[in-house]
């Protein structure tokens, strides 16, 4: 695999799903362009645009790795899992309410988020190394919102546009990693008082962590490192629920609290 766009038209695209982002419309999948692009080329984009966020003051706080488990790949038709960049501007509060007009169409998430004491690098990043390194996890719902019209892509046009990535909120109840089994943990969301999914963290890789030193790994091939101090969201366990204004979601999650938002226009 190597690159085959130009870093012309890698500003390009770049700047296409910049604009599409902040002004909340969808565009059509980059690989109706560009159909031989390959995963290299995907993330040279992503990469030139949290460039552009970062010139644009925005700062990377962490990461989030996506389509980790079966009940997302499914939904979204991909075999493997992906890396996106998290800044400070797609934070939100525990129980805020989150405007849904600046998004194309937002669906929620209930991920495991990892807050790092110390530093993670690739190569080689094991489950083990992300254990020693995590100061405590907590649960999350993220905001995702693909810039693809319909919702539909493929693996490298949502890389490129960031894994989705919109908004998120943390919340709970922090733990050590030391009192938790990760895998067993479960989690029931609930949409409008209604239970619309369940289930346990071993969705994620089998365990949470293994997702999290599958992004550091990519980060790696990115040229980076990830410092200590980084939320490290560990992808989706259940499939993703579509949000509309006035919906209220809850996500419960076994020993670590449980994580609410609300939407409006
Ligand atoms: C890609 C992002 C998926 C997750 O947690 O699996 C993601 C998408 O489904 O749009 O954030
Ligand atoms: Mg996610």
């Amino acid at each position: 695999m190597s690159l085959t766009l130009s870093r012309e038209e890698i500003v390009r695209l770049a700047s296409r799903i910049e604009t599409a982002q902040v002004y909340a419309h969808s565009i059509r999948k980059l690989t109706e362009e560009y159909p031989d692009m390959t995963l290299e080329d995907a993330y040279a984009v992503q990469t030139e645009l949290r460039r552009n966020f970062e010139k644009a003051g925005h700062r990377v706080i962490g990461w989030k790795a996506g389509l980790t488990s079966k009940p997302k790949m499914i939904q979204m038709g991909v075999d493997k899992p992906g890396v996106g960049f998290l800044t400070d501007r797609m934070a939100r509060p525990e129980n805020s309410v989150i405007t849904v007009s600046d998004l194309v169409h937002p669906r929620a998430e209930c991920e495991i988020a990892f807050m790092l004491k110390s530093e993670l690098k690739g190569p080689n990043c094991t489950r083990e190394d992300v254990l020693a390194a995590t100061d405590y996890v907590m649960p999350a719902i993220e905001i995702i919102d693909s810039r693809f019209t319909g919702f539909k892509f493929d693996f490298e046009s949502v890389i490129a546009d960031n894994s989705s990535s919109a908004r998120f909120v943390a919340g709970g109840r922090p733990m050590y990693v030391e009192d938790l089994d990760l895998p067993t943990i479960g989690v029931v969301i609930e949409q409008n008082g209604e239970i619309v999914a369940m289930g346990a963290a071993a969705e994620v890789l089998g365990d949470p962590a293994e997702a999290v030193a599958f992004m550091v790994n990519v980060i790696h091939d990115m040229g980076e490192t990830v410092p200590a101090g980084s939320f490290m969201m560990s992808g989706a366990i259940t499939a993703a629920q579509a949000v509309k204004p006035g919906d209220n979601v809850v996500a419960r999650f076994q020993h670590l609290g449980s994580v609410s938002v609300r939407f409006s226009d």
